[in-house]
C-alpha cells in the first residue's frame, strides 16, 4: 500500500457568479453584483491542476453540483422562477468548487481502525453553502467507496457549524506516518460570524477515532476573523513537519506552539510577523491560502495566487525566505482571479486526502489527457459571462444544466449522480 497525498480540486461550475453571499469574506462582498466569467474560471482551475501534475503530484477532481438546486428550493416551498433573489442566488451558487470545505479528512495512520475517515462538512453558517452537503456526500461515497480503506461520515448535525478541512491542519514526519491533527475553531470576530464551532470539531475527531493525545483544538484569533480570515486556511497552512502561519492567526499561539512541539518534536514553525506582512496584506494576497506541497525530489513548494506576487511586502518576504535555504524551495504563482474574487485561493479549491490512489474510484483521478477532455467540455458548454441580473434567465439556466449533464455523462457518472 502506497499512501500519498492526493489533491482533489473542485472544478468551477457553470453557474459561477458573484452574488456577495458570504458575510465576513471581504472578496465576496467587494465583488457583489460584478459580472463573472465561468468558462475562464473553470479553465483557471484546470491550469492549476496541471501545474500540480507537472510538479509530480497526484491529482484528483470533484465535479460541480447540479444547479439550480431544485430540491433545496422545493424544500423551501419554491422554485427558481419564483424564489426571492437572494434565495435564487443561493440555489445557483457554484460554491462547492472550494473543496477544502467539502469534508474533514483523517488519514489512515491517525485513526483507530486504520481507515481514512472523511466527514462531509455541513456548512450551516451560510445559506448558499448549507445545501452543498448532500451532493458532496454522494460524490465522496462514490470516490471513496472502498470500505476497507475509507469510512465516509454524514454531516455533524446543526447547529454546530462545520466547514471541513479549511479549519484542520495535519502535521507529521511524512504523510504516511501518524500525524497530529489540529482543529481550529472560531468565536465571532467583530461583526463576522465564526463558521467553525468547537463542538463540531470535537465530534469529527471522535467519529474519526483520533488519538486524544495527538489531537489539538486551537482557537482562531478573533482579530484574524475580524480582518477577513473567515477560515483558518486564510492565515495558516501546514504540510508534513512544517507549519507556515501568520503571527496573528491563533488566539493563544504560545500555548498552541508549546503543545505542538511537545506532541511532534520534529515540527518546524515558520511564522510571518505582522511587522513584515500585515493581516490585511496577508488576506488581500492570500499568501497563506497556498498549497504547501512536498515535491517528489525533496523540499516543498508553495502554490500561490498571483495576488501574492503582486503584493510588494508579501513577495519581498517570500523571496527572502526561499533564498534562506529553508524547507520551502519553490514558489509557483497561479492565476485564479475568478475564484479569488469570491475569496477562494489555491488551497480553498482543493481537498487533501492521504490515500493509496489505487483505492480511489479512478473517475475522480485526473492526468493531463483527462484534463484536456474536461477543458474541451468547459470551452464548448460553460457560459462565458454571467451578469447578476441573468440569474433568473431561463436560457442561462438551461445552459448551466446542459453543461453539467454533458460533463457528468462524459465522466461516466450520470447513472450515480443524477439529481
Ligand atoms: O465560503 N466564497 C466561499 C469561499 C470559500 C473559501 N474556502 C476556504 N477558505 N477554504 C465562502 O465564503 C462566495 C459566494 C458568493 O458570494 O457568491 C463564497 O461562498
Amino acid at each position: 500500500m502506497t499512501l500519498r497525498e492526493i489533491n482533489f480540486d473542485g472544478l468551477v461550475g457553470p453557474s459561477h457568479n458573484y452574488a456577495g453571499l458570504s458575510m465576513g469574506n471581504l472578496a465576496s462582498t467587494a465583488h457583489a453584483g460584478a459580472s463573472s466569467f465561468p468558462r475562464a474560471a473553470a479553465l483557471q482551475g484546470i491550469e492549476k491542476m496541471r501545474a500540480n501534475i507537472r510538479l509530480g503530484l497526484t491529482q484528483g477532481i470533484f465535479l460541480p453540483q447540479w444547479r439550480p438546486d431544485g430540491k433545496w428550493l422545493a424544500a423551501l416551498g419554491t422554485d427558481v422562477g419564483n424564489a426571492e433573489a437572494h434565495i435564487r442566488a443561493a440555489a445557483m451558487s457554484a460554491s462547492s468548487m472550494w473543496a477544502a470545505n467539502a469534508a474533514t479528512v483523517s488519514p489512515a495512520p491517525d485513526t483507530s481502525d486504520g481507515r481514512t475517515h472523511l466527514t462531509v462538512a455541513n456548512l450551516v453558517t451560510m445559506p448558499h453553502r448549507s445545501h452543498e452537503w448532500p451532493q458532496t456526500l454522494a460524490q465522496l461515497r462514490i470516490a471513496f467507496s472502498d470500505q476497507r480503506a475509507f469510512a465516509v461520515h454524514a454531516p455533524i448535525p446543526a447547529p454546530f457549524g462545520d466547514e471541513g478541512a479549511a479549519n484542520q491542519m495535519r502535521l507529521c514526519e511524512r504523510h504516511d506516518q501518524p500525524g497530529v491533527e489540529i482543529f481550529v475553531y472560531g468565536q465571532a470576530g467583530g461583526p463576522f460570524p465564526a463558521r467553525q464551532h468547537v463542538e463540531a470539531s470535537k465530534a469529527v475527531a471522535r467519529l474519526h477515532g483520533l488519538d486524544p493525545d495527538r489531537t489539538l483544538f486551537v482557537m482562531q484569533s478573533p482579530q484574524a476573523i475580524a480582518a477577513g480570515a473567515f477560515h483558518n486556511d486564510v492565515v495558516a497552512v501546514a504540510n508534513e513537519r512544517l507549519l507556515f502561519t501568520h503571527e496573528q492567526a491563533f488566539a493563544n499561539k504560545e500555548r498552541f506552539y508549546d503543545e505542538l512541539r511537545a506532541t511532534l518534536p520534529c515540527v518546524e514553525i515558520i511564522e510571518v510577523p505582522a511587522s513584515a506582512v500585515s493581516l490585511a496584506d496577508a488576506i488581500r494576497s492570500y499568501l497563506f491560502n497556498a498549497q504547501l506541497v512536498s515535491l517528489p525530489a525533496g523540499g516543498m513548494a508553495l502554490v500561490l495566487p498571483m495576488e501574492a506576487r503582486e503584493t510588494t511586502a508579501v513577495w519581498a518576504w517570500l523571496e527572502e525566505m526561499v533564498a534562506g535555504n529553508g524547507p520551502i524551495r519553490q514558489l509557483v504563482p497561479v492565476d485564479l482571479r475568478q475564484s479569488m474574487n469570491n475569496g477562494g485561493g489555491p488551497a480553498c479549491l482543493r481537498l487533501r486526502v492521504v490515500a493509496d490512489p489505487s483505492n480511489v474510484d479512478p473517475r475522480f483521478l485526473v492526468d493531463e489527457a483527462r484534463l484536456d477532455d474536461i477543458a474541451a467540455i468547459v470551452n464548448s458548454y460553460w457560459p462565458e459571462e454571467i451578469a447578476s441580473a441573468d440569474l433568473a434567465d431561463t436560457r442561462l439556466i438551461a445552459r448551466i444544466e446542459q453543461s453539467w449533464l454533458t460533463l457528468v455523462d462524459h465522466l461516466q457518472l450520470s447513472g450515480e449522480l443524477m439529481p
